[in-house]
């Protein structure tokens, strides 16, 4: 009798070592099947917080009225593009620092507008009419300081980071 408990618990012993290592198993692969769905939305956030938003948002707006571009000063990620929007009631012309050749953005120079190069530099090269927009698309990480090349007292800055 006591030879039949004994192997009774030895049993009862081996079947809950089963479930518990089958147990421990579905615990180590359960976080597998998840990550894929995490990680998806999580993946852009991950490694800098405090850009989160600005790597979410395609492009930033800057209007121009009779007061100048408002807001002067926009912060964005490299590779955004900036809208220029005249509500001035004249036309303007944005273009880089500074009037009157537009050169401090790299490869910018007021000398390449009617070229073919005149589409990549900071300078829309002529007067945009009210109602109208102009963007720009920053590649080059710094402060950028710009101006209405019309209205040379109204400028602003576009500061561009990694
Ligand atoms: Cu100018």
């Amino acid at each position: 009798m006591q030879k039949i408990i004994a192997w009774v618990i030895v049993v009862l012993v081996v079947v809950w070592v089963i479930f518990a290592f089958i147990d421990k198993q579905k615990q180590d692969t359960a976080p597998l099947a998840v990550s894929p769905s995490s990680d998806t939305t999580s993946a852009v956030p991950a490694d800098d917080n405090a850009s989160v938003v600005e790597t979410a948002v395609a492009n930033a707006s800057i209007s121009y009225t009779a007061n100048g571009f408002s807001p002067d000063v926009v912060t964005v990620k490299k590779g955004t593009m900036v809208i220029f929007s005249n509500e001035s009631g004249k036309d303007f012309w944005p273009a880089s620092a500074i009037h009157p050749t537009h050169t401090v953005y790299p490869g910018s120079s007021v000398a390449k507008c009617g070229t073919p190069d005149a589409s990549a530099i900071f300078d829309a090269c002529a007067g945009v009419a009210s109602g109208s927009t102009w963007s720009f698309v920053f590649n080059e990480i710094g402060s950028w300081k710009y101006h209405d090349h019309l209205n040379a007292a109204h400028f602003g800055t576009i500061v561009v980071t990694k």
